[in-house]
């Protein structure tokens, strides 16, 4: 174990362990055509580690036409998802880089219990689809909050899953809002790509495999 008081790690998913990024912005670039409204990759940027329908409110900004009704969002984000699931299932194990799946048997082995903390209603799909489901001890995922990021519940219950206490968890994420939710949850924070060089970032990570001089 670390100098520190390290005992679990929770990881992020989106733009952490796995990019789909891609499929995200294809899958709501498809909407937003049909609807008319602008979207480009730089909103896409905005809306990482955001939820579903907070991704939608973002996205919307840019319509201008009559009010649309909870009912009429709810089946604009359900049009998003369908497409968007429909890209995950043409994802596999070569979605994984061989220094993520090193890095999370290392630290498994050193004895650190690992979990998922992803805003991501789709996480256990995406999780099976690239066969990292018996990588993790536990999942806490956007089917098990009410608050997305910055709200600090989804690590709260992971470290709650592991029975872990928040402060002897280090959170691993891309996202500022992800950084801050770490903060809030009174937990470590690592970042890595946007969240590297973000001021609230405890320990920043040039590639995945830092972790590994962090929990030693
Ligand atoms: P879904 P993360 C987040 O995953 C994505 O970064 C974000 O772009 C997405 O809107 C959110 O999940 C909800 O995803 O529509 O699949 O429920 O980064 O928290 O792993
Ligand atoms: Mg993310």
């Amino acid at each position: 174990m670390s100098e520190n008081n390290i005992k679990a790690v929770i990881f992020d998913l989106d733009g952490v362990i796995v990019f789909t990024d891609k499929f995200h912005y294809q899958a709501w670039k498809q909407m937003a055509d049909e609807i008319g409204i602008y979207f480009d990759e730089e909103i896409n940027n905005r809306l990482r580690g955001v939820g579903r329908m907070e991704s939608l409110e973002i996205i919307l900004e840019k319509y201008d036409g009559e009010p649309l009704t909870d009912e009429c969002k709810k089946i604009l984000a359900a049009k998003k998802n369908d497409i968007y699931r429909g890209l995950l299932y043409g994802m596999g194990p070569e979605d994984v880089t061989e220094e993520v799946r090193d890095t999370l048997a290392e630290l498994r082995n050193r004895g650190y219990k690992l979990s998922i903390g992803s805003s991501s209603k789709n996480a256990k799909l995406i999780l099976r689809q690239v066969r990292l489901m018996d990588a993790f001890d536990t999942i806490s995922d956007g089917t098990n909050i009410s608050n997305s990021k910055p709200d600090p519940e989804v690590f709260v219950k992971a470290a709650e899953y592991l029975g872990m206490d928040c402060h002897d968890c280090l959170v691993v994420e891309d996202a500022w809002a992800g950084i801050d939710a770490a903060k809030a949850g009174h937990m470590l924070a690592a970042g890595i790509g946007d969240a590297k060089d973000y001021s609230e970032t405890d320990y920043p990570l040039k590639r995945f495999s830092d972790l590994l001089n962090i929990c030693k």
